[in-house]
């Protein structure tokens, strides 16, 4: 995997992205880009996150082998801080870098996995999540607050899976299931990816990806911040059929205060 480190000091806003970079996302549907953030950065986010996490009201996801995890869902709407990272310079110039087009932001949700207990991040694709029709360039950029080695819980990816069509068992019950890995995808080698804090991952809407079960005693704090083709218009989707505020199938995502362009922060 490509590796580029910021050449930079912490309060540039620059990061280089290499063509290596941008080709290993376009084929294998993520990348993982060491020090995004500084340290400095990282103690400050985690900080406010922690103060989030507190304080706000949080969705949480439970399976039958334990909770996935909790998140604040919209935290942008809420945290300066945490704004300011889902729109930060570095993370935004790196995602239309590997998108190739002008995007919106779309959600940033502040995930955490708790500690000795938590279930795996079950396999499935986002794009069913992400109600838009519009060029699929759709993609999440994970950042690690805290350290996410393999046993808190890091991502692994099917690479590639982002550019074939998912197959589903026949049966109505498996179909629907988005958490079954598509039959013609079982057997392809995965991809586990260990981050620092301040790492990112970034991965397109459409490759498959699960996390594991946090093992340790620590928590596992993440942002993960949705960005999509600016030029999108709302298309309700399997699993937000019918409300985004309102809006009205057709509707561009216009509103620059909900959905803003991410260049525009830079
Ligand atoms: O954080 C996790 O465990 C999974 C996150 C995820 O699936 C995503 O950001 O798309």
């Amino acid at each position: 995997m490509p590796d580029d480190r910021p050449g930079a000091a912490p309060d540039d806003t620059t990061h280089h992205v290499s063509e290596e970079t941008v080709r290993h996302y376009r084929e294998q549907g993520f990348v993982r880009v060491p020090g995004v953030l500084s340290r400095k950065e990282v103690d400050h986010l985690l900080a406010a996150a922690q103060r989030e996490l507190d304080q706000a009201e949080k969705v949480t996801w439970d399976r039958p082998d334990g909770r996935v995890m909790d998140w604040v869902p919209h935290v942008d709407r809420r945290s300066g801080d945490l704004r300011a990272l889902a729109l930060h310079p570095r993370v935004t110039a790196i995602a239309e870098r590997l998108a190739g087009v002008p995007l919106r932001m779309f959600k940033s949700e502040l995930l955490r996995k708790a500690i000795s207990g938590s279930a795996p991040t079950p396999l499935h694709a986002d794009a069913p999540a992400i109600p838009f029709s519009g060029r699929p360039v759709g993609l999440t950029a994970w950042v690690a607050l805290t350290d996410v080695p393999v046993e808190r819980g890091c991502m692994t990816f099917i690479p590639g899976s982002h550019l074939v069509p998912h197959e589903r068992d026949p049966s109505p019950t498996e179909r629907s299931d988005p958490f079954g890995c598509p039959r013609n995808l079982i057997w392809e080698p995965r991809v586990t990816v260990p981050l620092r804090a301040g790492d990112c991952t970034f991965h397109h809407e459409r490759v498959l990806h699960l996390a594991g079960r946090n093992e340790t005693a620590q928590l596992r704090v993440s942002l993960a911040t949705v960005y999509m083709d600016a030029e999108s218009v709302f298309e309700p989707s399997a699993l937000v059929p019918d409300d985004l505020g309102g809006m009205l199938p057709g509707q561009p995502l216009d509103d620059d205060r909900l959905f803003p362009l991410i260049g525009a922060a830079r």
